[in-house]
């Protein structure tokens, strides 16, 4: 069930986890609703399967197909990004400290904070663009950090991580390196190779595509880790059905062709965005100024479909661009196929109000999406005029 190898990634995304039935010849997996599976004496199985909740055949080609997108030997498939990450948790120990990227989903933050603070775990938030703080940050010896936690674009700001760098200080300190890989995906980038342990996903963004599934993912070919995390996943349960395993499974078929267009669709907007009186400042991680734009050509295939930008005025005006907008639908989440726009500050960000990660209250978040480049450049240039967006600085 794991499909055929390939070291191109396009080819891999098309057949990962899957082969043609043997049975029948369905070249898409089933979706296999059974709950359980018969057993043919005590403990004798067909194929290890026992019970739906530690494994499914559905699941495991889509467990197989991200292992295999990220250069892993193991894949878990979760409820969501954040039980994804929930799940990371119980690989530490009360007394432990995580070192966490000063600017990660708000919801990631939350749980960390909010949550995980409750038993025992610190988390700091330093910025891991800045390679000294990392170091002072991680520390060494019996209070060194148990985890680095990166998050590379980051959300929302767009900031690049020295994944090698960052990942290579924590080995060295004994500590895991995860890399949330969702805004990247691993079309252009490969947290594994770049020396970090675990890469995990909203399968909700990109890797499903088409806002139509809650899903996350983590891979590692730590055997240690994968242990561990397959214990968990059982154990605390918060598995995917396997419909939404069939989802993001198709998704992922179409994703090498939709990072490609949603990107190129994002440069041209950033560019043109760069040129308008109306806004402040931008950005994305390939343009011309930008301080990861080395960074990025050395981790990353291409930079991405996220923009995000500031506009003159008062955050008045902010709130009424998103608004004004008709393509671009005022959303949450990102990494469909639609074209998104949000205030991160009010919106997804809101939980990490009055926290070393707050966010500018004005700024925009663009997910952009497959569409014609024309239609989405013109839908942005009508809301700059129904909005009333100051031409300069006021
Ligand atoms: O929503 P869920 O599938 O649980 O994934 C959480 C998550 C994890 N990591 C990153 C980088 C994310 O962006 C998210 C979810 N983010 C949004 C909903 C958002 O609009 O930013």
């Amino acid at each position: 069930m794991t499909g055929p190898t390939s070291d191109k990634f396009e080819t891999l995304a098309v057949h990962a986890g899957a082969e043609p039935d043997a049975a029948t010849g369905a070249v898409v997996p089933a979706i296999q609703m059974s709950t359980t599976f018969k057993q043919d004496g005590v403990g004798a199985t067909r194929g290890g399967f026992e019970y739906g909740r530690s494994d499914n055949p559905t699941r495991r080609s889509l467990e197989a197909a991200i292992a295999a997108l990220e250069g892993a030997e193991h894949g878990f498939a979760y409820a969501s990004g954040l039980a994804a990450t929930q799940n990371l948790l119980y690989l530490t120990q009360p007394g432990d400290r995580i070192v966490m990227s000063d600017d990660v989903y708000g919801g990631t933050w939350r749980l960390a904070d909010k949550v995980w603070a409750r038993y025992g775990i610190a988390v700091d938030a330093v910025d891991l663009t800045d390679l000294e703080a990392v170091r002072a940050a991680i520390g060494s010896g019996d209070g060194a950090a148990r985890m680095v936690w990166i998050e590379t674009p980051t959300n929302p700001l767009l900031k690049v991580v020295d994944i090698a760098a960052v990942a290579g200080m924590a080995r060295e300190a004994g500590a895991i390196t995860v890399v949330d890989n969702t805004f990247a995906t691993p079309f252009l980038q490969q947290p594994l190779a770049l020396g970090a342990d675990v890469s995990l996903h909203s399968a909700t963004k990109y890797l499903g595509g088409h806002s139509d599934v809650i899903g996350g993912l983590l891979a590692t070919s730590r055997d240690d880790l994968a242990e561990r995390l397959r214990f968990h996943q059982n154990a605390a349960g918060a598995v995917p059905s396997p419909f939404d395993c069939f989802l993001v499974m198709r998704g992922l078929r179409t994703l090498a062709v939709r990072m490609e267009r949603a990107t190129a669709n994002a440069r041209a907007i950033a560019f043109w965005l760069n040129g308008r009186p109306e806004v402040r400042q931008v950005s994305w991680p390939g343009l011309p100024g930008s301080p990861y734009r080395e960074l990025v050509e050395r981790q990353m295939r291409l930079p991405g479909a996220m923009v995000s930008f500031e506009l003159n005025g008062e955050l008045a005006v902010a709130e009424r661009f998103v608004a004004a907008t008709r393509l671009f639908t005022l959303a949450e989440s990102l990494g469909a196929v639609e074209s998104l726009i949000e205030l991160p500050a009010a919106m997804t960000h809101v939980s990490v109000a009055d926290s070393p990660l707050a966010v500018p209250a004005g700024l925009v978040r663009l997910s952009v999406g497959i569409e014609a480049v024309e239609d989405l450049i013109a839908d942005l240039e009508q809301a700059f005029v129904v909005a009333a967006v100051p031409a300069a600085a006021v």
